[in-house]
């Protein structure tokens, strides 16, 4: 099996990629609104189709990516059945299985953060996604969305607590940055749920958390109940429109150089390479691609133009990569790197007259 586990450092909140490495279907579990360009960039370079997205519950704290993954991917929406969510293409109750290829998640209901929270379960029993039910030596709070904390000990020590004892536990959060347990290591560790503890030492506990709202609860929580479609529907990291430009996982948006060459005098193109390099280099200058070298970029910032996209160059496309993110950081709203560089041009049968614009 394919598997990632991918972390939004805003919210603390871990997602989950399990693909089919025969087939290149893929599940992911918990995605993140504002992580929708990242899981595109992984899914298309892992070569991987996305068939389902998976929630473990309505999200207090962040807004999930799926309506977003929808929308660019044709991916179907589920949800637990029990969350109250409208726009789902398919409800989940417990028992059920998801399948994706060779993959296939069993659903536990394990009520008690929320009202509708679920884990997912690898049919093999080797790994469980307990969302919030169980947290690495934690478990989730209790004290909203019909949270219980009699409910959430019965959920743990049934659901969860009842997998082999070598089971990996992946949460849907750590804020220290743990990553992965185990069903044994939190039976004998666990503070709030560990075998030592009682149902009532653990309400007692929960009861006495004290923990302020999730900041963005008020605004989320409604999103979420629509599977996460913004009420703009427009709102959301989208991949830009003014050419095949593709966000890669690294974060680099790239456009290719056959694009390039195709478009090349509705753009502005610079060559960031060294001026002594352009001289000596058997790499050829482009010839109406700006001279801006990588080194003089930050100090020279107002000398790009911004009146059409920036495609920015160099001989295999990673200095070039650099340059558009520090344009990106400027403020510079259509820029990308051309993928592979020089060479790729050279090797695409362009020579470099081709960008010189006709008088
Ligand atoms: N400070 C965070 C709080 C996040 C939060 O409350 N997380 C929930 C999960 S949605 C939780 O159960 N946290 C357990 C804990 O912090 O012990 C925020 O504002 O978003
Ligand atoms: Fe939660």
């Amino acid at each position: 099996m394919i598997f990632r586990q991918l972390l939004d450092g805003a919210t603390s909140t871990y997602t989950y990629l399990l693909a089919d490495p025969s087939t290149r279907a893929a599940i992911l579990i918990d995605t993140v609104f504002e992580q929708h360009l990242r899981d595109v960039a992984i899914l298309r370079e892992l070569g991987l189709e996305l068939r389902w997205t998976l929630e473990t519950h309505v999200h207090a704290d962040h807004v999930t990516g799926a309506w977003l993954l929808r929308e660019a991917t044709g991916s179907q929406i589920t949800a637990p059945a029990r969350a109250g969510v409208t726009g789902a293409d398919r409800l989940l109750a417990h028992g059920d299985v998801v399948t994706c290829g060779a993959v296939a998640l069993e659903v536990r209901e394990t009520p008690g953060h929320t009202e509708g929270c679920v884990s997912y379960v690898l049919a093999d029993h080797r790994m469980a996604f307990t969302g919030d039910a169980l947290l690495i030596r934690g478990a989730g709070r209790t004290d909203f969305q019909g949270g219980d904390a009699a409910r959430l000990f019965h959920s743990v020590r049934e659901q969860v607590f009842s997998l082999p004892s070598t089971c990996f536990v992946y949460p849907g959060h750590d804020y220290e940055g743990r990553t992965v347990t185990t069903v044994a290591e939190e039976r004998a560790h666990n503070p709030r749920l560990g075998d030592h503890v009682r149902e009532q030492d653990f309400v007692g506990y929960m009861e006495n958390l004290g923990l302020p709202h999730p900041k963005r609860m008020a605004d989320a929580v409604p999103v979420n109940l629509a599977c996460g479609r913004p009420k703009d529907p427009n709102a959301g990291p989208r991949t830009p429109t003014w050419g095949p430009v593709i966000r890669t996982f690294a974060g680099v948006w790239e456009v290719p150089a056959e694009w390039v060459f195709k478009h090349r005098r509705e753009l502005h193109v610079i060559d960031v390479r060294e001026r002594e390099e352009v001289v000596a280099s058997p790499l050829p200058q482009l010839h109406e691609a700006i001279v801006l070298p990588l080194s003089e970029l930050r100090s020279k910032l107002d000398t790009v133009p911004r009146d059409r996209p920036v495609v920015l160059l160099c001989p295999a496309g990673a200095r070039s990569a650099i340059a558009a993110t520090i344009l990106e950081k400027a403020g510079v709203q259509q820029v990308a790197s051309m993928r592979g560089g020089i060479l790729e041009w050279l090797a695409l049968g362009f020579t470099a007259a081709e960008l010189r614009t006709p008088a």
